[in-house]
């Protein structure tokens, strides 16, 4: 037996064709199943099609009482509500078709520890030639970011099927905005992911619901994973990162001063500012924005100090350096480097027990 969990929001118009189609596929292959619609409360007629359809096929319709309408959280009550171990997780627009769910149910029979995708990007899988260019890079770009995280061409698929068991507990599922199949696939207690070629069709009903604000929230996702996976080496890196981005705002500003005439020690001064403020707010915001947010000026203000701090540790490494070791002074760039590397285990470990000191959500 099989429960297919299908999250919705106004989809009336397709809910019955894709009843029809998956179970036209299933039957015919002798495979019993349960078909769960997962709505947040559409205000379409969501409610009466599915009663409707319930006369002739296993249909149930599952509707939350009070909370957010939320993506991730339908499908995560849907696949608690399954009667079954075995759980397909698919679209209501007929993207995904349903024929490969046969497919996809074999493979979890063989092996009921894997995770599979249905997955665009795998030689016999398929995507519409009208996509937009965006539309592509941006699916690409971030199949790319997630590598370090799962193995998987199409991490981004919201069609997928596993053995519920595997999940674990559900109290470690934290997803945000869209992508509940790549939180599954990184938090679950699966073997591998197994990827089944899918030819996906874009909707002919309605439209879809996927904008800017869930982009941003899918980076935050992404940033959340990266921390459970990788804890305090994914931060450093973040931490990393933004403090190379912010060298750069500090070159920039160093020249704009000296190109508004500013002598150059003058500027090297001023440019700190605006440099430490654009790493303290990067770093709020993304190296340790899952921490509890406090007042603004009050933490800019630790943040500069402990830079300041961290900044005559680096130059005072260097002095060291060049002064009492002949390497050192022979190869300056080395002392530099050596000076900015202990600064910045120094700030990090400050910003991380000090500045930002608040607890991860
Ligand atoms: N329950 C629920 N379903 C949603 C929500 N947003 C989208 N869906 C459903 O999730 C599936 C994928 O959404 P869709 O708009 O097609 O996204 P796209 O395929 O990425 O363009 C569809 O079946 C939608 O009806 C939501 O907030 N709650
Ligand atoms: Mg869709």
């Amino acid at each position: 037996m099989l429960s297919i969990v299908v999250p919705t929001y106004c989809e009336a118009d397709n809910i019955p064709l894709l009843a029809e189609r998956l179970h036209g596929v299933l039957t015919s292959r002798g495979i019993q199943y349960e078909l769960l619609i997962s709505d947040d409360n559409s205000p379409d007629d969501t409610r009466d099609v599915v009663a409707r359809l319930a006369v002739n096929f296993p249909i149930r319709l599952l509707q939350p009482e009070s909370r957010d309408k939320d993506l991730s959280l339908s499908v995560i009550d849907g696949i608690k509500a399954a009667t079954n171990d075995l759980v397909v997780v698919m679209d209501a627009d007929l993207s995904h078709p349903p024929e490969v769910v046969a497919l996809m149910l074999e493979q979890l029979r063989e092996d009921d520890e894997v995770f599979v995708v249905g997955s665009r990007y795998v030689p016999g899988g398929s995507f519409d030639r009208d996509w937009s260019l965006f539309r592509f890079l941006n699916s690409h770009i971030a199949t790319l970011i997630t590598k370090p995280l799962v193995s998987c061409q199409d991490p981004m698929s919201g069609f997928f099927a596993l053995c519920r068991s595997r999940i674990g507990d559900y109290e470690r599922l934290n997803p945000i905005g869209y992508k509940i199949g790549l939180e599954l696939m990184v938090r679950g207690n699966f073997s591998r992911v197994v990827e089944v070629p899918i030819r996906f069709q874009d909707r002919e009903i309605g439209e879809s619901k996927l904008n800017l604000g869930q982009q941003l929230k899918f980076l935050r996702h992404l940033r959340r994973l990266y921390t459970a996976r990788f804890g305090t080496v994914g931060e450093f890196l973040s931490y990393g990162l933004v403090g190379a981005s912010g060298f750069i705002v500090d070159l920039f500003f160093y020249y704009l001063f000296q190109l508004m005439g500013a002598p150059h020690q003058v500027a090297r001064a001023l440019s700190f500012w605006p440099a430490v403020s654009w790493n303290w707010l990067f770093n709020r915001i993304t190296t340790f924005g899952e921490r509890k947010r406090r007042s603004h000026g009050r933490q800019w203000l630790e943040f500069v100090l402990t830079s300041l701090f961290g900044f005559s540790i680096n130059w005072g490494v260097y002095y060291l350096l060049t002064t009492h070791v002949a390497f050192f002074d022979e190869y300056r760039l080395a002392a530099l480097v050596t000076g900015v590397g202990v600064a910045s285990v120094f700030n990090f470990v400050m910003s991380s027990l000090y500045v930002y000191n608040e607890k991860r959500q």
